[in-house]
């Protein structure tokens, strides 16, 4: 006995009601799958080292008691990660679903619910260490193409009238909802194929990296010295952690080079035209040393320089094998994304200077960003003209036959170091205790060394700084000073003066053409 009242709706549009919400939660589901993809996709071109999937996973892995890791990981052995993923993928799935049927019933709701979900991956994004703009950005894509498909598609959905519709009787949805529905679906297929193959390259690279055992340098660099330390909160350390070191290039993608597919030629004016694989290059008897890059557009007191160890076979050791022809003097080594660096040939065949081609930094293998698998590292230069990551080409040939990336761009041709110094403690700005106030920081002129910093208050004298002892002339040194200071506004300069006597000039220079000078001035507050 079930009278039909007029507050229950005949079987035909209850069908097409329950069809209705199918659809939505199918729309939901999509829409979902397209954002995601796009923040993978995204990642996988800005971001190599964190997506936000990956993100999630970071930070469900971190909030995870002990005991459940343990059982994941007794459970699903070295599939723990894909056992993560899968349990993500599932619980957005059902919540994109439930997205589509809210906002089916109450417009807003649902995509409310969406980017809410948004939120919690952008969160995920931007607590873990790896985070950078790039990976912002993908995760705001992603949460911002979910809910914009999402309100698009159930719109749609939503106009169409319950009943017999078009030609499909009993309320199947008209033919254009069905077509943006199977267009989100081939995108989401596109997308998916799209993010394998490039997530496939990335994890190619980054799976030979992992695997990767460092040869054992035939030449190790030596100890640092306990003398090179002056022991002072707060000044740069002696040797930058890879993670902190500073990151210039053109390349809007990380490149992902395979180094078991990577070479190395060397062309142009040799006698001998050579190709370098990469366990060739591993079995090369491989130096060690310490070296600091400096990037030419480093403002005086700017932060674009870093020093680290570098593991590598010394450049010269394969243009002697290439042989260079008379009358060639510059060697345009080229990237894998075609960008360029013309370096004096000298620099790279003289043999008190260890010109490398490295293969790692601080004891691993090169991050992708600082130029897995092969980079150059050439101390004394720029690094716009002599460290080119991701380097497959060196190509023999002269200044006035070849012009490299940034030469064409205003920047000078030739880029040695300008002898530098920077003041790191105090900060900038910062309030100091009138009285004794130590003074710290780094000075480099790379492959001149530094012989002596010195520094000054206000209109006084110059005077000595501490310097550490170095690594060596490739490298920066500390400094240290004690000023006296009284309560007050006073301005500390430091200059220093490289191995060759040469003392840093006062002269200020903007970075272009070929590097800035002038003195790091910082202003304190005493009291
Ligand atoms: N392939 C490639 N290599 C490159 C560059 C680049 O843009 N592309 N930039 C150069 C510049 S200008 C500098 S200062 C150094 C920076 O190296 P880092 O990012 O490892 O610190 O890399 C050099 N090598
Ligand atoms: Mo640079």
């Amino acid at each position: 006995m079930s009278p039909r009242t007029a507050a229950s709706p005949a079987p035909a549009v209850r069908a097409a009601s329950r069809r209705r919400t199918g659809f939505a939660a199918l729309a939901g589901v999509l829409s979902a799958a397209a954002g995601v993809l796009t923040g993978e996709v995204g990642a996988a071109l800005l971001s190599p080292s964190l997506s936000p999937v990956s993100a999630v996973a970071g930070a469900v892995v971190d909030a995870t008691p002990p005991a459940a890791k343990d059982w994941a990981i007794q459970t699903f052995g070295t599939g723990d990660k894909a056992f993560l993923v899968t349990v993500i993928g599932l619980a957005l799935a059902v919540l994109g679903a439930a997205a589509g049927v809210l906002e089916l019933r109450r417009p807003g709701v649902g995509v409310g619910l969406a980017g809410a979900i948004g939120l919690v991956g952008l969160g995920a994004v931007v607590t873990r260490s790896l985070a950078g703009p790039g990976a912002w950005l993908c995760a705001l894509a992603a949460g911002i193409v979910a809910m914009a498909l999402l309100r698009w598609l159930v719109n749609r959905l939503r106009r169409e009238p319950l009943g017999h519709v078009g030609s499909s009787p009993g309320g199947f949805p008209r033919r254009g909802f069905l077509r943006a529905l199977a267009g989100t679906g081939a995108a989401v297929v596109l997308g998916g194929v799209v993010t394998a193959v490039l997530r496939g390259a990335a994890v190619a690279a980054a799976s030979a990296r992992d695997a990767l055992r460092l040869p054992t340098p035939a030449d190790p660099a030596p100890p640092i010295p306990e003398s090179a330390q002056v022991g002072v909160a707060g000044v740069s350390a002696l040797v930058t952690p890879a993670a902190d070191f500073y990151r210039i290039d053109t390349a809007f993608v990380v490149p992902s080079v395979d180094p078991a597919t990577w070479q190395l030629r060397v062309t142009g004016l040799v006698e001998e035209p050579v190709t370098l694989t990469w366990s060739e290059l591993l079995g090369k008897p491989l130096v060690e040393r310490y070296v600091t890059l400096t990037c030419v557009s480093n403002e005086v007191g700017g932060n674009l320089a870093g020093n680290a160890r570098w593991l590598g076979w010394p450049v010269r050791e394969l243009l002697a094998a290439a042989r260079p022809r008379p009358g060639a003097d510059m060697v345009l080594s080229r990237s894998v994304d075609g960008f360029t660096a013309g370096t004096p040939l000298t620099a790279l065949t003289d043999p008190g200077r260890d010109a490398l081609l490295a293969v790692a930094m601080n004891g691993e293998p090169l991050p992708p960003e600082h130029g897995f698998p092969v980079r150059l590292v050439v101390p004394g230069l720029y690094g716009y003209v002599s460290a080119t990551k991701w380097v497959t080409e060196l190509k023999v040939t002269t200044f006035a036959a070849d012009t490299a990336y940034w030469s064409t761009r205003g920047w000078s041709e030739k880029g040695p170091i300008k002898t530098a110094s920077r003041i790191d403690v105090p900060r900038r700005g910062s309030g100091v205790t009138a009285g004794e106030v130590t003074v710290a920081g780094v000075a480099w002129a790379q492959h001149r060394g530094i012989s002596a910093v010195e520094v000054r208050v206000d209109d006084g004298a110059w005077q000595p700084a501490r310097l550490g002892t170095g690594i060596s002339r490739d490298t920066w040194y500390q400094w240290a000073a004690s000023v006296r200071l009284s309560p007050g506004r006073h301005r500390i300069a430091v200059r220093a003066t490289d191995g060759d006597g040469q003392v840093q000039t006062a002269a200020q220079a903007p970075p272009a053409p070929d590097g800035a000078t002038g003195y790091d001035i910082i202003d304190v507050e005493a009291a």
